[in-house]
């Protein structure tokens, strides 16, 4: 087991789903999985509980099938994830076409919830499952002179119809510093509760950076690439002011609205907006990366 990251979100605090948080269940399952060594090592600081699978599948941010929230879970079922194949090019010792599987192959696939925060100040509580980003990367093999890993979603409009029209510079693009790429807490999603990750939330295969502002968390991924310079985004070229290429969490800084605070989705008493963290509370973890840089700065 990788070690080197941790979660103050708790399994204990989880808001039961029906047909899932049977919790010896899950053991068994994750277990399988190879995840059940995970979960001791969440600490049980905070009863921040994770959203439901509907609220997780329904209200989405996936412009390649339309700007509304309920676009990406009206028309993703369009996308065919199988077969899938992610190009990895640049600067790695074994580039190449992988197909998922390959892809997967000696992936040690982890439960991990994380915090999602976006920039247009939402936020939810995820359970995901996946694998490190650092681990295939090291089994792809990089090499010296990489700074920089970019990733590439599907360009396919006769399955996306929002890739008809021009929202952004499509495919959509993004990019990390390979230091924040090899993080432990950078993840390569590919489910969530335990389940396949739905279309609309990025399958077959997505990034979660939690303390990065959703944007930097890209969907359907088919290339990666590392390279020497800092890549071109898709939301950093539409409006570099608002979206910088780093993009961390950041209460004390506006990107393209004031970012102090946050609207949990989910409803109830969670419905009151509450103070956004720095670093998405990722900070004690991550804020090291950035020694030097100027954080009162928007990046
Ligand atoms: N390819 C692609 N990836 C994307 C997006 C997108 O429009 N296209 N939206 C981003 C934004 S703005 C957010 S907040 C998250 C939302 O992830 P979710 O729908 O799984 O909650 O995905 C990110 N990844
Ligand atoms: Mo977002």
């Amino acid at each position: 087991m990788a070690g080197g990251w941790k979660n103050d979100l708790s399994w204990a605090d989880v808001t039961p789903e029906a047909d899932f948080w049977d919790r010896r269940k899950f053991m068994t399952a994750a277990a399988g999985l190879g995840v059940a060594a995970a979960m001791p090592r969440m600490a049980q600081a905070q009863a921040l509980k994770p959203n439901s699978w509907k609220d997780i599948t329904s209200y989405n941010n996936f412009y390649e099938f339309g700007t509304g929230k309920g676009d990406p879970a009206a028309y993703a079922h369009q996308l065919t994830t199988s077969p899938w194949s992610v190009e990895i090019d640049g600067l790695v010792e074994n580039p190449g076409t992988y197909s998922l599987a390959d892809v997967l192959d000696g992936m040690e696939i982890e439960d991990r919830i994380y915090r999602l925060r976006c920039v247009e100040t939402w936020s939810m509580v995820v359970p995901w499952n996946g694998f490190e980003l650092r681990d295939l990367l090291k089994k792809v093999g990089v090499k010296p002179g990489a700074k920089y890993v970019s990733f590439e979603t599907l360009l396919r409009p006769e399955e996306m119809p929002g890739q008809k029209g021009k929202v952004l510079d499509w495919p959509y693009r993004e990019g990390l510093r390979l230091d924040e790429a090899m993080h432990p807490l950078t993840l390569m999603a590919t489910g969530i509760y335990g389940r396949d990750l739905p279309n609309q939330n990025g399958a077959p295969l997505r990034l979660v950076v939690p303390w990065k502002y959703g944007f930097k968390s890209i969907k359907s991924i088919v290339k990666i690439s590392l390279t020497r310079r800092q890549p071109r985004t898709s939301w950093n070229d539409y409006n570099p002011r608002a979206f910088g290429f780093y993009s961390n969490v950041n209460p004390e800084v506006a990107a393209f609205t004031n970012q102090s605070s946050e609207r949990p989705i989910g409803g109830g008493v969670f419905a009151k907006r509450i103070p956004t963290l720095k670093f998405n509370g990722y900070g004690d973890q991550v804020a090291s990366l950035y020694q030097g840089m100027d954080l009162s700065k928007f990046y």
